[in-house]
């Protein structure tokens, strides 16, 4: 069984600031779950662009406000407490925050921590993948 504290993530390597959001990883490739699960922070007054192309990514956002553009269909979903979304076609999208949120996410395969956002907004696979 693995239990973790937030608060014992924080300052680690499980700990990953990038210009518009902060993750917070308490599962990884190396805890072999199969998916890794991330507390991340969206910074407000940001706009992130992301493409996964290699990865499937479940949202799920516990606090704040902002949108989700659908980068091929144009369509904008506004993102608030208990909003759910999932990219299950690798959707290209745009994630705006209006103020801070929270985001639990979850990505297949697991992230290893080592990743970060290449120019297209994507990570990149992993070995084998
Ligand atoms: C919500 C979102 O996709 N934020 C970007 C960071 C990513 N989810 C991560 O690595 O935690």
């Amino acid at each position: 069984m693995i239990v973790r504290k937030l608060k014992d993530l924080l300052g680690t390597p499980r700990e990953v600031k990038a210009e518009t959001w902060t993750s917070r990883r308490f599962l990884l490739a190396e805890d072999q779950m199969g998916f890794s699960m991330h507390d991340t922070l969206i910074k407000a007054g940001t706009k992130t662009q992301m493409w996964y192309q290699h990865h499937l990514e479940a949202v799920y956002c516990v606090s704040g406000k902002g949108e989700l553009e659908d980068l091929v269909t144009g369509q904008v979903y506004p993102i608030e407490d208990g909003t759910f979304y999932a990219l299950d076609q690798h959707d290209k999208h745009i994630l705006t925050g209006h103020t801070d949120m929270r985001m639990i996410c979850v990505f297949n395969p697991p992230l290893t921590g080592l990743e970060v956002h290449d120019e297209t907004g994507a990570y990149p696979a992993m070995p084998g993948t």
